[in-house]
């Protein structure tokens, strides 16, 4: 089954502008005139892609994988030279599963139970809405759950990204027992026979125990409504936190079984090159992108229509 394979290359191309602008145009500066690639052109590019947030060590690395390709290489043009860098960075992005595998999934498991996870204002329920609005449009029955008791409006906010996505939410009122919404939302999805259950969760940071137990309290009583639940648990992540975002998939993995990374906002930042960070350091799989707040801002994640996207511009921008 292959239900969607939501890239649209232009859409992506306007969503990393910021970063694109930054990096191609610094990159494009720096090759451009030069009649030989020497070793000073080099270092500038290394020092680009540090400043949009790849990291020093991965910097360091792609630029000294480019150094070793170019020494085989005869064609050392500009555009050659942009070639083997866009492969570079391409073949740092291996950490990445896509949509193939999760609905290979789906169908030996109904409802499939997706669990939302991260620190407060990551776009934890931005997400849920896009993801919800995706699945409806593959023709999925989607339920949503409103297991954020702690923030007084969340519920509310849940709620209008389900009537934007036009799916179920089980809701709930401030205070109440998140782990009781989740059990609830699992037993109404069983009852309306549904493909897809989504949860979303309160903000959290790491430092407060309380809240990150509460996680697995959610996790158990999931299972004890469906013993496979969660299928799956997405921490969300804010893509302008760079090194921040790995230290938060550290300390959640510490309360949850992370399957799989979504990062947000890449569209507000110059620093895109956080993703290619995030991807190389930790052993969860990046699986989708957030690229503008709408409902259609959310794409699945592709190593080389990343990449493009950060090499080339849409015919208006
Ligand atoms: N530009 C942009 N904004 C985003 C994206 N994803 C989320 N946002 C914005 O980020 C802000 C926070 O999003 P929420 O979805 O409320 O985040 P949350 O993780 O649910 O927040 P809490 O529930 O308070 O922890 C909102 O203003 C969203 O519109 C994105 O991909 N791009
Ligand atoms: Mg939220």
């Amino acid at each position: 089954m292959k239900l969607f394979k939501n890239i649209n290359l232009d859409k992506l191309k306007t969503g990393l502008s910021k970063t694109r602008d930054k990096v191609f145009t610094s990159i494009a500066e720096t090759i451009s005139g030069k009649a030989k690639i020497d070793e000073a052109t080099l270092e500038e590019l290394e020092e680009i892609l540090i400043t949009s947030d790849m990291g020093v060590d991965l910097s360091m690395q792609i630029i000294e994988r480019t150094r070793e390709t170019l020494k085989s290489e005869k064609d050392r043009t500009k555009v050659n030279v942009l070639e083997i860098l866009k492969e570079e960075l391409e073949s740092t992005l291996s950490n990445y599963k896509d949509d193939d595998h999760e609905f290979a999934e789906m169908e030996k498991f109904k409802p499939f139970v997706i669990l939302i996870v991260g620190v407060n204002g990551a776009g934890k329920t931005t997400t849920i809405g896009k993801l919800a609005h995706n699945y409806k449009k593959a023709g999925l029955e989607v339920v949503i759950g409103s297991a954020d008791t702690f923030r007084a409006a969340a519920n509310e906010q849940l709620e209008i990204w389900a009537k934007r996505a036009g799916v179920e939410i089980v809701q709930s009122v401030s205070g109440s027992d998140p782990s009781a919404v989740a059990f609830d939302t699992l037993n109404i999805a069983k009852t309306k026979n549904a493909d897809i259950v989504l949860i979303d969760t309160a903000g959290r940071l790491h430092t407060k125990n309380n809240l990150m137990n509460e996680l697995g309290k959610i996790n158990r009583v999931l299972s004890k409504v469906l013993d496979y639940a969660p299928n799956e648990i997405f921490l969300v992540v804010d893509g302008n936190t760079g090194q921040n975002a790995i230290m938060q998939a550290n300390e959640f993995s510490k309360y949850a079984d992370l399957t799989g990374l979504v990062i947000t906002k890449l569209d507000g930042t110059a620093k895109g090159g956080s993703l290619f960070q995030i991807c190389n350091q930790k052993n969860i799989p990046v699986r989708y992108i957030g690229v503008g707040e709408g409902i259609e801002d959310l794409q699945t994640f592709d190593p080389k229509s990343f990449v493009d996207a950060m090499f080339t511009k849409t015919e208006t921008n």
